[in-house]
């Protein structure tokens, strides 16, 4: 039945399904129980939280027993930058090195699997923008820590990071797309950054095999922007690999890099831009010129008007005229407020 829910109600409703540690999950439930409308018809849900809560509360301090309180805050990352891409995939398969390569996030590199053990963040430069990019402990059905799932889930989009050195690289991705599905991820081919950066052909629905049909009026299974990144390109055997592997997975991009070489690593910033789906507006003043510096990251498909919101919410409130330079213009061509934006439009707002 309706029970009226509060924008308060379904403020904390989302900050508890983007919470990442038992305690940003609990303390969104107390703020959720603390919001509800108490009437007869919220009652069931009042319980339903209460019950939530106490089951956290005993998760938060068996935890605490294991581990030690001290590990607690580290598996969260302060989310910065244009967006954040999760770097996912089997051991050693050269994913530390490749955000050692690409930022300057201080990254431990080894031999050895399981060397990463908690998220490491590491900003990203590309042109104008910064994205960050989150290096994780490897994909592996037993010995993966229970946290890593929702890790990846809190992403804006992934990069499945598969190491063209390994004989097994295809029985690697296929447990890797496995292990997502079984934790309900789904990929989408991640869209190129720039269009002459379009690698291999996709299109075709083998690994990591088709997502769920969507139903009609229910919301399918969230789906994260993905990208194939084959690793070690230097090594013997890669090219043939990646052949096998273009031919296994031909529903998400490849891009082949290597870390040791630095092969293809400015293609890897623009595509960790490209994931996100986001284009880049410029704000001028009446007579000035634009910032060009400082651009503000909103999704692709954005309306004058929703970039009016991100600029300042009085913009938006009382937005009057709106201007528009760019390719799909004439200088300073007037604009209605449902205009869709492209990357690098230039916009002018008067209230
Ligand atoms: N030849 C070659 N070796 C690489 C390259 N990138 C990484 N390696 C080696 O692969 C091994 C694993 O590298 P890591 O970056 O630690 O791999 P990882 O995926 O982070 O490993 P885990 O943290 O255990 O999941 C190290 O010995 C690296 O030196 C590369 O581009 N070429
Ligand atoms: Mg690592």
């Amino acid at each position: 039945m309706p029970a009226n829910l509060t924008p308060a109600y379904r403020a904390a409703e989302e900050r508890y399904r983007e919470a990442r540690t038992y305690e940003e999950k609990l303390a969104a439930l107390e703020e959720m129980l603390a919001v509800i409308p108490k009437h007869k018809g919220t009652e069931k849900m009042q319980g339903d939280l209460r019950r939530r809560i106490s089951r956290l509360k005993d998760q938060i301090s068996q935890q605490g027993r294991k581990s030690g309180a001290r590990h607690k805050a580290s598996y969260s990352v302060r989310r910065e930058g244009a967006g954040q891409v999760a770097l996912v995939g089997p051991a050693n398969s050269g994913k530390s090195s490749l955000l050692a390569a690409v930022s300057n996030a201080d990254v431990e590199i080894g031999e050895y699997p399981f060397t990463t053990q908690t998220p490491q963040p590491g900003m990203v430069r590309w042109e104008n923008v910064q994205v960050q990019v989150v290096d994780l402990p490897p994909f592996d059905p037993e010995l993966s820590p229970p946290w890593l799932s929702g890790s990846v889930r809190s992403a804006d989009a992934l990069t499945v990071v598969l190491s063209l050195a390994s004989d097994d690289i295809l029985q690697e991705a296929e447990e890797t797309f496995a292990l997502l599905q079984r934790h309900h991820i789904w990929l989408t081919p991640g869209r190129p950054p720039v269009p002459d950066l379009d690698p291999t052909a996709w299109g075709g629905e083998s690994l990591p095999g088709p997502a769920p049909p969507r139903e009609e009026g229910v919301p399918g299974p969230r789906r994260w922007p993905g990208l194939i990144v084959a690793s070690k390109l230097d090594a013997s055997g890669a090219t043939d690999r990646l052949g096998l592997l273009a031919e296994a997975c031909p529903a998400l991009p490849i891009l082949a890099v290597s870390a040791k070489e630095g092969w293809g690593l400015d293609d890897l910033r623009a595509w960790f831009f490209g994931l996100l789906d986001k284009i880049r507006v410029y704000t001028k003043a009446p007579g000035k010129k634009a910032d060009m510096s400082a651009p503000f990251v909103i999704p692709r498909g954005s309306t004058v008007l929703e970039a009016a919101a991100a600029v300042h919410k009085d913009f938006a409130r009382h937005l009057k005229l709106a201007k528009v330079w760019g390719r799909r213009t004439f200088e300073g061509q007037a604009v209605s407020r449902d205009y869709v934006l492209e990357d690098g439009d230039i916009i002018e707002l008067r209230m």
